[in-house]
């Protein structure tokens, strides 16, 4: 007996041999099984070992194995995103299970079905301090929809169904379910004995006297606007399209808020872009000129609405949400719709359908919303000098425009400049971290996703910094041979803590610049194959040759380091106080400061700015200076 047999059986109770075939951990299996799941995210260690045990040699299950419990509820999350069905992730006790503690916020905050199964010590053990014991319920509970430690081998599998009901009904969301590992060797009574798990509950009806309500509103209102989010698309495609056909038949614009992004054609001529902080000028202007906002399944979050006081003053608000805990949250509904969208929505259709009074004539709005939509916000000019940030995204847009593509971000101006930039014009292909802002999200998001569907393209476009947060999980995708595509927008900050850093704290640029490392070097020591590119006339040639490798592939993009992200609503202000440049504010109803020249204007060559100097500027607190003199002593310069 050599010495790992030895330990293997020294390891292995007998009683092991009696339970396996119907152990805790068997069961556990069976009903994943049985509930449809097909992959695992996981990461092993002592008190889930019995799990991987049973998983072993498991050809129903994929288990991913990922290199940070963080990253495995990050690509549950991608998984169950793009798919609409849960993620499940398997994590050890301890320090497993607190790593997942980000990633459960996320999920949480942008409500997303995730059910997470973490080992637990021995019942007998809980409460001693034994080794990698933890509160792992009092730890997760604030950052979970439901969670519930199992206490007896035979309720396995009713905790199980019932952990996958909560995660996906009404409001979706993250539930962990704490599983000790003496229970999952214990010998657990067969599935069939099991009490067949409650029915769902019954769905709340819509209730028919707020929807004639909500459709008198659209019938009298002249300057509406539909605002949609995040629940659309968890609702699902026929939600979606009930949306689309609600703002086609009333003609009325419509935005939607960076999670909401794909549950309504970007190309649609009635789409205005996204709202909010970082939303284009006509999006927020038409929200705060609105005389009704139809709110479908978006929550009214301070980063879409600014200052309260100064939100939407002439509007009525219709808001539909299956959550009621979020109507009235913020903003007082005059019409309050609780219900899922989709029959929220094909009531009001149908409500709609048998209204007698003609459509409003919506032709004033428009005129007013097309010169707003002629400020161009989102406008720019490429240079020949330098890749612009906005000059990336919207390349790496037309490379995988009608390829279906799937992307994910991390956080900060890339993550804002492709929620601009990229038009999505299905639902299920956008993933990025709203609720949290979970720099780290972004790959690990990509992976789940592209298990889910291994034949369309996976791209996650993140920034220097927030890659390094799971950089490890270039790992992953070797080992497992899933071949995402990580496109670096690399500026060599922490963009976004910089930019607020020059508009709202004088210019200190506090530990904002970061450097980076080679990161070419970095992913092909990794197994990925990987390019720098930093010459704007080589970039679209890079992305194809990125989109087009069979395997993974990492592109490492220099741009204008100081680039920064508008239009921008300051913290604090109204949606009408917008900055559209270094140089512009828009207050009221016009324009303050000069626009800075653009392709197309007589006096600008095609490609580069006629204004390289910086001009006065309308925000007083932006030290153009301050950038270029200082710089982290450690930090690589990057020459051009
Ligand atoms: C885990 C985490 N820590 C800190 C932050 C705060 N934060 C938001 S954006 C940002 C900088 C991101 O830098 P980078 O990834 O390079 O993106 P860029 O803004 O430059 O595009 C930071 C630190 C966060 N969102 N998440
Ligand atoms: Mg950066």
């Amino acid at each position: 007996m050599n010495a790992v047999t030895a330990l293997a059986r020294l390891e292995r109770p007998e009683s092991l041999e009696v339970a396996h075939a119907i152990s805790g951990a068997r069961v556990l299996l069976d009903t994943l099984i049985e509930l449809g799941v097909e992959v695992i995210f996981g990461y092993p260690g002592g008190a889930i070992l019995p799990v991987y045990d049973a998983l072993h040699g498991e050809p129903r299950l994929r288990h991913v194995l990922v290199r940070h419990e963080q990253a495995a509820v990050h690509a549950a999350e991608g998984y169950a995103r793009s798919t609409g069905r849960p993620g499940v992730v398997l994590v050890t006790s301890g320090p497993g299970v607190s790593n997942t503690i980000t990633g459960l916020l996320d999920a949480m905050c942008d409500s997303v079905p995730v059910v997470c199964i973490s080992g637990q010590v021995a019942t007998s053990l809980i409460g001693t301090d034994a080794f990698q014991e933890c509160d792992a319920l009092g730890l997760s509970r604030p950052v979970t929809k439901w969670n519930t430690a199992i206490r007896s081998a035979n309720e396995v599998a009713g905790v199980i169904e019932k952990a996958f009901r909560v995660a996906t009904t009404g409001r979706p969301g993250p539930v962990l379910v704490d599983f000790p590992k003496d229970l999952q060797l214990a010998p657990a009574r067969a599935r069939a004995d099991v009490p067949p798990a409650r029915p769902p509950e019954p769905r709340r009806p819509v209730s028919r006297t707020r929807v004639a309500e909500a459709a008198a509103l659209l019938g009298g209102a002249v300057r509406p606007v539909f605002y949609g989010g995040g629940g659309l698309v968890n609702s699902g495609p026929g939600a979606c399209d009930a949306f689309r056909r609600l703002v086609e038949r009333t003609g009325a614009p419509c935005t939607l808020t960076l999670m909401g992004l794909g549950a309504f054609p970007a190309s649609h001529p009635q789409f205005l872009g996204m709202l909010g902080m970082h939303g284009t000028l006509e999006a927020n202007l038409a929200m705060h000129h609105a005389d009704l906002i139809v709110c479908v399944g978006a929550r009214f979050d301070d980063r879409v609405t600014g200052r309260l006081e100064h939100f939407a003053p002439g509007a009525r608000i219709v808001h539909i949400d299956i959550d009621p805990a979020s109507i009235n949250k913020l903003v007082k509904a005059d019409v309050p719709l609780v219900g899922d969208c989709r029959e929220a929505l094909a009531a009001l259709n149908d409500a709609l359908d048998g209204a007698l009074s003609p459509t409003p004539d919506l032709a004033g709005w428009w005129a007013r919303i097309e010169a707003w939509r002629a400020e161009q916000s989102l406008g720019f000019t490429p240079r020949e000098d330098v890749i612009l940030p906005q000059h990336l995204v919207r390349s790496l847009g037309d490379a995988l425009a009608g390829s279906d593509a799937i992307v994910s971000t991390d956080v900060g101006q890339h993550q804002m400049w492709a929620a601009q930039y990229l038009g999505f014009e299905r639902p299920g292909r956008w993933l990025t971290s709203g609720g949290a802002g979970t720099m780290g999200y972004g790959l690990p998001a990509a992976i789940g996703a592209k298990i889910a569907h291994p034949d369309a393209p996976v791209v996650c476009l993140s920034g220097d910094a927030s890659i390094l947060m799971n950089i490890q999980e270039l790992a992953t995708a070797t080992q497992e041979g899933v071949a995402v595509k990580v496109v670096v927008l690399n500026n060599a900050w922490m963009g976004m803590v910089r930019q607020w850093q020059q508009l709202v704290h004088g210019g200190r640029l506090s530990q904002s610049a970061t450097g980076a490392p080679d990161f070419t070097a970095v992913a092909r020591a990794f197994g990925w194959a990987a390019e720098r590119v930093s010459d704007p006339a080589e970039l679209e040639a890079a992305l194809a040759r990125c989109l087009a490798h069979d395997g993974p592939f990492f592109l490492d993009v220099d741009v204008a380091p100081l680039e920064n992200c508008f239009p921008m609503i300051p913290a604090g202000s109204g949606h009408h106080e917008i900055l559209l440049d270094e140089h512009r504010r828009w207050s009221g109803d016009r324009v303050s400061g000069n626009r800075p020249a653009c392709a197309g204007d007589p006096q600008v060559p095609a490609h580069g700015r006629a204004d390289a100097e910086p001009k006065a500027s309308v925000i007083d607190v932006f030290p153009t200076g301050e950038l270029h003199a200082r710089r982290h002593p450690g930090r690589q310069v990057r020459s051009r």
